[in-house]
């Protein structure tokens, strides 16, 4: 029963841990000494810091390794059923901590480590984050491989394995500029490369119908092919037991050198065909919320389903001897729609390859898979020109047609004649130049439809899905979003761990419905005090974080107001900068007043094509560079926008943050994580009822967040109404002079036209309700002014965050999906009780 020994001992944390067994720590310091001479190839003299790195990992991967082979065995033995998660994101960030903590050999690690002379809190910064993801999408792909691993569910998360993840962001005096995200340059321990799993994938040419009596097989004949290897990583779940993979796949060409050109002397011609296969693999898609609608992406697509399918039937010709009972054996999860194809995928497999009836084929089909939806943004349903598709993929063009024929009948159906309702749940969109619909596809070919916060399921019945819902009433159902508290909790606040194993018992760490303990202490002064020492000491973790990287001096006592997601619009970083000018002037008028000092915190990645979003990041850093610069506030106010926001910043920022923002234009976020990471780290929320705000809300109670603004109702009648502003900003003084500060240089001396576009989408667009909603954000945020005045109030409502949060673990999330779409037993093992019996 090792916890947290390590991490506490590296916050000077007094230890809670049984002393650490000496022939465990021999025995794992001449490991990592074995592994530094024979995997590395270097004597500890010699080694630097990320050979240590290099043979600690290889050395935990060991040991991962011995649990993983006995849980793949056991799950084959079984029988049991598989889920597979298909997503083209996976947003890990780093391993290493997280699989020793998940292990249980924090405390050994870090101690032998320690013997050997190096320190395991420098060895962690040596890995790279894992960047295979945008954001909320990608990290709860990761949260829930994390999840399903601690429930001992068997899963495969299948994606690509991306030469480059997301960008990195890089700020030149105040502009985002990307640079390529180098994660794989000095190799990655915890992968296994397998060379012998390969699949031929196909694009193009034609399709060829054999008379066959009725049937609708067909065969492809394909002008082109790619192959697919498999690298696994094995994900730990929490106390070590199960061991999942995740399988990402990388593109080769299958003749990587053709050698007879390259003897004529044109050597770039000689490869060009791997050049071709390997782009598919070479980057992620910077988008987040909008759909990229390039060719390279749609290859991206079935590569990565048609690679996944071929190896989840193969796995199962192999241990069921057929695929009539696929959906008994098999649930596969289509991470939003990007892995649309899958549908259309596995008809051709089960029809072309396997000689299955259509009809048949289908009830498989539709048992098997089911589609998460994530957005319901118009700009971010993904869609595909008709023509591309008949290039690309003509056989899956086919089948689509062949799907919708049934699929429209049915329609015809159920609402006789109404063309117009049949146009609407189509699969193709003949509106504007014909399209494929992915959205509609996903659905139709899905046994479930799950969206991701109560509100955002409940809006895709009103909205997007409204007419195929009417269709299949039965298929949507709710999932709302979790996070892993082992990441989350565990790893990124383990002083506040350490008190609320203290105080809610040891048992919290298996059953965080425990976390409810905290209630009878929210009131004690003593605890609080406690409490707030541990939220202080992070604090102080990044006030030198942001000295060190920004060059800004930030008060470490100061009320620190946090905002990092992705930059978009309707997220409304704007809202929260023109609050921060409203409050700037409002200083300036009255210096004298007793103003709660703040730190505005900003980070987030904006889209590298997204024009308007970069111009934000620019007025963020040039309200900064003024705000931080007048002296007159006396430090009272200052902002920070933090360069490369990712996993491993989020994890530095969220335990030391007091205030969360959460103020997207209501019915816009789907759901949001990260309010739930701010949440469950004793940061009050300052939000919009959207997404899961809602839900947080109606768990910390609504004296114990603050909620202003539009609801998404209000939002959909102002929109009809029409879109201008000037009737909010004539009746608020305090707007009118902020938008005209931003207009006329203020922030931009010597360039006052540079925020004009903003200036005029603020006055006569406001699509994103800025405008309309800035009364009433300005007055919640007065009102956290006036409880940060009162501490014990402030840091009641603080804990009480943190008691009631324990229903947006993603393990509760898993259990939920796990019965009522996926149909697979949670480990009996990892049930919340279990961890109750020791006290
Ligand atoms: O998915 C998260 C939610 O918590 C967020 O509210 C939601 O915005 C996010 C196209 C997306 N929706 N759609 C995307 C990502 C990449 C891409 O190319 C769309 N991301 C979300 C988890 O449910």
């Amino acid at each position: 029963r090792q916890g947290l020994g390590a991490l506490q001992e590296q916050t000077n944390y007094p230890a809670l841990n049984q002393p650490i067994d000496e022939l465990a720590l021999t025995e794992i310091k001449s490991a990592i000494l074995a592994k530094l001479r024979l995997a590395i190839g270097k004597d500890a003299t010699v080694a630097t810091r990320r050979d240590w790195y290099k043979a600690a990992a290889l050395t935990l991967r060991d040991r991962i390794v011995h649990h993983w082979l006995t849980a793949e065995k056991q799950s084959y033995d079984a029988g049991a059923k598989r889920v597979y998660y298909l997503s083209l994101e996976f947003l890990i960030g780093r391993l290493f901590t997280d699989a020793l903590n998940n292990m249980g050999l924090l405390p050994l690690f870090e101690a032998a480590l320690g013997d050997l002379g190096v320190d395991l809190s420098d060895l962690r910064k040596c890995e790279p984050d894992a960047a295979l993801g945008n954001g909320g999408l990608g990290r709860l792909a990761a949260c829930f491989m994390e999840s399903m691993a601690t429930l001992a569910i068997p899963a495969t998360g299948y994606g690509i394995r991306y030469d480059f993840g997301l960008f990195r962001q890089i700020m030149n005096h105040g502009w985002q500029q990307e640079y390529p995200d180098e994660w794989l340059a000095f190799g990655n321990p915890w992968e296994f490369q397998r060379p012998e799993v390969v699949y031929n994938v196909h694009f193009g040419g034609h399709v060829e119908h054999v008379d066959d009596r009725g049937r609708d097989r067909a065969t492809w004949h394909p002008a082109e092919t790619v192959e697919a290897m498999a690298y696994d990583t094995p994900i730990v779940g929490w106390r070590g037991q199960h061991v999942n993979a995740l399988r990402l796949w990388s593109a080769h060409a299958p003749d990587p050198l053709q050698l007879d050109v390259f003897n004529t002397g044109d050597y770039v011609s000689a490869s060009a065909e791997q050049a071709r296969a390997e782009a598919i693999c070479k980057f992620l898609y910077p988008n987040d919320e909008s759909a990229a609608g390039r060719e390279l992406r749609l290859r991206q697509e079935y590569f990565f389903v048609s690679a996944s399918l071929q190896d989840l039937v193969k796995r199962h010709l192999a241990s069921d001897g057929g695929l009539r009972n696929l959906a008994q054996k098999a649930a596969v999860q289509l991470n939003d729609t990007h892995p649309s194809l899958a549908v259309t995928e596995l008809m051709r497999i089960l029809v072309d390859l396997h000689n299955f009836r259509w009809d048949e084929a289908w009830k498989i089909t539709v048992a098997t898979l089911s589609y998460t939806n994530h957005t319901l943004l118009p700009e971010a349903l993904e869609t595909w020109p008709v023509e591309l598709f008949e290039r690309l993929l003509p056989r899956h063009l086919e089948i689509i047609y062949r799907i919708n024929v049934a699929h429209l009948a049915l329609a015809e159906e159920r609402f006789p004649g109404d063309i117009e309702y049949r146009a609407s749940v189509s699969l193709i969109d003949e509106r504007s130049g014909r399209r494929v619909r992915m959205g509609q596809l996903a659905f139709v070919g899905s046994h479930r439809i799950n969206g991701v916060s109560a509100m955002h399921s409940d809006l895709m019945k009103e909205t997007v899905f409204h007419d195929l819902h009417h269709l299949y009433p039965s298929r949507i159902t709710n999932k709302t979003n979790g996070i892993t508290f082992r990441r989350w909790l565990m790893l990124a606040n383990p002083r506040l761990t350490a008190l609320l194993r203290e105080t809610c018992g040891e048992a919290v760490l298996d059953d965080f419905s425990l976390l409810e303990r905290l209630e009878t202490h929210s009131s004690d002064l003593e605890f609080q005090k406690r409490f707030r020492d541990v939220k202080h000491h992070n604090k102080l973790a990044l006030a030198r974080l942001i000295r060190e990287r920004n060059g800004i001096q930030v008060d470490p006592s100061a009320l620190f107001d946090v905002q990092i997601k992705r930059i978009h619009e309707y997220k409304r970083q704007l809202l929260n900068i023109l609050e921060t000018i409203a409050l700037y002037h409002a200083m300036k008028d009255e210096p004298q007043r007793d103003w709660v000092p703040r730190v505005k915190i900003f980070a987030g990645k904006a889209a590298a094509s997204y024009r308007y979003a970069k111009l934000i990041i620019k007025l963020i850093n040039d309200v900064a560079e003024v705000v931080n610069n007048d002296a007159s506030l006396g430090g009272r106010l200052k902002v920070a926008f933090l360069a490369d926001y990712n996993v491993s910043l989020a994890e530095v920022i969220i335990p030391a943050a007091d205030l969360s923002e959460q103020i997207s234009t209501a019915g816009m976020e789907a759901s949001g994580t990260g309010n739930m990471k701010l949440a469950l780290n004793g940061a009050l929320t300052i939000g919009t009822l959207d997404g899961a705000n809602i839900e947080i809300r109606d768990n910390v109670g609504e004296e114990n967040i603050a909620i202003f603004g539009l609801e998404a109702g209000d939002v959909m009648v102002r929109r009809k109404q029409g879109l201008d502003a000037s009737d909010v900003i004539r009746k608020s003084p305090r707007l009118e002079r902020a938008i005209r500060a931003i207009e006329s240089g203020e922030f931009s001396p010597g360039d006052a036209a540079r925020f004009a576009s903003i200036g005029h989408a603020l006055r006569y667009l406001d699509h994103y309700m800025v405008s309309a909603d800035f009364d009433s954000y300005y007055d919640a945020q007065r009102g956290i002014d006036a409880r940060w005045r009162v501490p014990s109030a402030w840091t009641r409502a603080s804990i009480l965050n943190v008691a009631r949060m324990a229903w947006f673990s993603s393990d509760r999330t898993i259990r939920e999906y796990a019965e009522d779409i996926w149909h697979v037993p949670v480990h009996p093992g990892a049930s919340p009780q279990l961890g109750n019996q020791r006290e």
